[in-house]
């Protein structure tokens, strides 16, 4: 398996990246935080995404050392960022397995001095499927300190609604495929509609991912969701580039 001892090497030799993407408010207009998105330098086959290589770090187990690894370089990057962006984190459901990921953001937190209401984790259905009482207490007492938890790709399980009864989330993802489909299929736009209702009802914030036209940003707007985020503001980017990005839309 090279892969797998391309990645032990790799977390050895420091060849992991963050690149940020930005999430635009849409009450004000302006970049409300961003999101970071693991990638890999690979020394021979350049950038990987996630979805080529994270798998096999769930797998290995490796995901929790790399992804405490993210949680803190991420929450030090946006803490030298600005003094109020928000830092979204994705969490994959190992991490819950393992114990340690309350104090890893706890830690992180403090070190990089940043409020923890600044930090959002994103978890998968996939998380709640394990309908564990140590993830469930996990995820109470990452809320109990301030960090907000968001359900990411909303729409594509299996009963992502009965999620929302399992723990109070405090923001709705809605997976980029419903955006993809809004003005061609009326049924994307119905279910846009709904959840955004719906996030209004239970006062959850609600984004709306992968949004790559303006006929689509339209559409969302007219829909109410609150958040939006894709590569019609932003692909995502590195740390540098996303600093150049909020220094020019002021
Ligand atoms: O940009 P994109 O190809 O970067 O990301 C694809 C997927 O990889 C996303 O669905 C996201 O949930 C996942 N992902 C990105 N960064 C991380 C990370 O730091 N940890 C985990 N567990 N998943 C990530
Ligand atoms: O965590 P999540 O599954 O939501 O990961 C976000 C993924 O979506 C990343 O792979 C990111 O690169 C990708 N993405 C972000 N914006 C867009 C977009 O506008 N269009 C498409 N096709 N993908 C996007
Ligand atoms: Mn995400
Ligand atoms: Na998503």
């Amino acid at each position: 398996r090279e892969l797998e001892v391309d990645l032990r090497q790799a977390m050895v030799t420091g060849e992991f990246e963050i690149f940020y993407q930005p999430i635009v408010s849409l009450a004000t207009g302006h970049i409300s935080g961003v999101e970071a998105l693991l990638r890999w330098r690979h020394p021979r086959e350049g950038l990987k995404l996630p979805g080529s290589f994270v798998p096999l770090c769930e797998e290995i187990g490796l995901i929790v050392p790399l992804g405490d690894w993210v949680v803190r370089q991420a929450c030090r990057d946006v803490a030298w960022l600005s003094d109020h962006l928000g830092i979204a984190i994705n969490l994959s459901s190992v991490q819950f397995k393992q114990h340690g990921i309350v104090s890893t953001v706890t830690q992180a937190l403090s070190h990089a001095n940043l409020d923890p209401a600044r930090l959002e984790l994103e978890i998968t259905e996939s998380v709640l499927l394990l309908e564990s009482e140590e993830t469930l207490d996990a995820l109470h007492q990452l809320r109990d300190i301030g960090v907000r938890i968001s359900m990411d790709d909303f729409g594509t399980g299996y009963s992502s609604l009965s999620y929302l009864r399992r723990f109070p989330f405090d923001r709705i993802k809605i997976d980029r495929s419903f955006i993809q489909g809004v003005e061609a299929q009326a049924d994307c736009r119905a279910i846009i509609r709904a959840v955004s209702s719906l996030g209004t009802d239970l006062g959850i914030d609600t984004t709306a991912e992968g949004v790559e036209t303006k006929e689509q940003l339209r559409a969302l707007i007219d829909e109410g969701v609150t958040e939006v985020q894709g590569f019609l503001f932003s692909r995502p980017v590195p740390l540098d580039e996303i600093r150049t990005l909020l220094v020019n839309s002021g």
